[in-house]
């Protein structure tokens, strides 16, 4: 049994140690304190083993830095895509209290500004559907792959407090994401504009 182990073991070992002695051999020409064997060495070149292995560290390293790379992707567009909503609910505060008489009332005392509902009951707001001209019938704040939704509460001592929660919507990676966002407006009048 151990005569056979043996001849595998000192060959082994032998192909271990020519490893490893070419290597320093390799370090040495390096420091420039070649020898004639480090010139055989070099001459030598690197046999296929010894590639294979080295684009195998190689292909490791790349994937390790492709995979962070995709990583950092993933979350450098969810940052711009939550930077765009919060962005656009507050274009959309303000449109509300510069224009609240024009675009946003509630007349019907609903919570949701009258023009934005599904009047023609298609499931589409109705101020997102553009008319027979393909335009835009209301000048509301929109940006391409982005839709929201508006709620009114109305406060209860301040007859011109308005808190409206804006709820954005989009599309990342085949889910639909939200986020929501609140302010208290005020309008001036608002009781007599809503009737
Ligand atoms: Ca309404
Ligand atoms: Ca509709």
């Amino acid at each position: 049994m151990n005569n056979n182990q043996l001849p595998m073991t000192n060959s082994a070992r032998s192909v271990g140690s020519l490893v490893i002695g070419n290597w320093l051999l390799v370090v040495r020409c390096f420091r420039g304190t070649g020898s004639p064997a480090c010139v055989r060495v070099t001459r030598r070149g690197f046999t296929l083993i010894e590639i294979l292995m080295a684009l195998s560290i190689l292909l490791l390293g790349v994937v390790g830095v492709y995979a962070i790379f995709a990583v950092g992707l993933v979350n450098h567009k969810r940052a711009v895509d939550n930077t765009t909503a919060a962005v656009m609910a507050g274009s959309i505060f303000d449109d509300i209290a510069a224009n609240y008489d024009i675009y946003y009332f509630d007349h019907n005392r609903n919570g949701r500004p009258d023009l934005s509902e599904d009047v023609n009951a298609n499931g589409v707001d109705d101020w997102f559907e553009p008319d027979s001209t393909g335009r835009f019938r209301y000048p509301i704040p929109r940006r391409r792959g982005y839709r929201y939704e508006i709620r009114y509460e109305r406060g209860i001592d301040v007859p011109q407090e308005l808190f409206v929660t804006v709820r954005i919507f989009w599309e990342a990676q085949g889910v639909e994401r939200a986020e929501s966002f609140h302010r208290t407006v005020f309008i001036k009048n608002l009781e007599a504009i809503d009737g």
